[in-house]
């Protein structure tokens, strides 16, 4: 029984430790030093994406250019912008003044 449990605490902790969200959740992306963080984030579907530029005075966007969306508006030190992914796959995106910092939003079910 002792090494069931072993086996047990060790599925659990796989299985909470993975980067999933719940739908219905807002997860967040902060934005520091010309960076996304995460760079890659995994989310199921329904998630709410918050990125919050947490730099000291630099602004940042947050621009789906490849699906050809609009870009966020500029976000200044503290500000955020959110957008909700319903649909599975993979969503790059970059900034709008700093077209090296990108980021991808990984949606599956
Ligand atoms: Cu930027």
């Amino acid at each position: 029984m002792r090494i069931l449990a072993a086996v047990i605490m060790a599925v659990a902790a796989i299985v909470f430790s993975s980067p999933a969200s719940v739908a219905g959740e807002t997860v967040r992306v902060g934005m520091n030093k010309n960076l996304y963080e995460p760079r890659v984030l995994k989310i199921k579907p329904g998630t709410t994406v918050e990125w919050v530029n947490d730099e000291k005075r630099t602004s940042h966007s947050v621009f789906f250019e490849q699906e050809g969306l609009e870009e966020s508006d500029r976000l200044f030190p503290g500000e955020s912008w959110k957008r909700t992914f319903d649909k599975p796959g993979a969503y790059p995106y970059r900034c709008g003044p700093h077209p090296e910092m990108t980021g991808t939003v990984e949606v599956t079910p």
